[in-house]
């Protein structure tokens, strides 16, 4: 259950300025509208969606990731996780409270979610926690079981090149 007392969004790992951002101070970031539609790997996609959050670079731009920094991982409630490189930050990522102008539901991630359009669905990490930045790759939930790790929805990457798991 989200308790707005006690959530926070940790960003960690390879950064120069560790960030815990309680509920208050994420409400208090610039909130940006972005469209985007979400496509399940395996089954459908999700059209015409309006997303309201905070931009995923505007939050990483306060961190100082280390020189060596390359990767991250999305922390969620439960402890599902998903990883992008710090590349993907050239696209429009957003950590996402609002879908077509209402809170997100519960099944939908409320109360924080990624939503990063340009990747298979299961990039945007749903009841989003933390974010590690990292050195070295490391494959989230569905990239360990053979997804792929980039999953660039429009080159339809939707499993590792050879069909393997990726890791593990
Ligand atoms: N925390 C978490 N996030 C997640 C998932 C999950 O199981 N747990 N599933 C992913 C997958 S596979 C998809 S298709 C989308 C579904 O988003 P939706 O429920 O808003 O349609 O969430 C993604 N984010
Ligand atoms: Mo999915």
């Amino acid at each position: 259950m989200f308790d707005a007392v006690t959530w926070d969004l940790a960003v960690f790992g390879a950064i120069a300025r560790p960030l815990s951002l309680t509920w208050d101070d994420f409400q208090a970031l610039p909130q940006t509208e972005m469209d985007g539609d979400l496509h399940c790997v395996t089954r459908w996609s999700k059209l015409d969606n309006t997303w309201r959050g905070v931009e995923l670079r505007l939050v990483l731009d306060q961190v100082e990731p280390t020189p060596a920094a390359q990767h991250m991982v999305f922390h969620c409630e439960g402890g599902y996780t998903s990883n992008l490189a710090l590349d993907a930050l050239t696209e429009p990522i957003l950590l996402a409270t609002h879908h077509d102008d209402e809170p997100l539901t519960p099944d939908h991630g409320y109360p924080l979610r990624v939503v990063a359009p340009a990747r298979y669905a299961w990039k945007s990490a749903k009841w989003l926690r933390g974010i590690e930045i990292l050195a070295e790759d490391e494959p989230g939930f569905w990239e360990r079981y053979g997804y792929h790790n980039r999953a660039n929805a429009w080159r339809e990457e939707r499993f590792a090149p050879d069909g393997e798991p990726a890791e593990g």
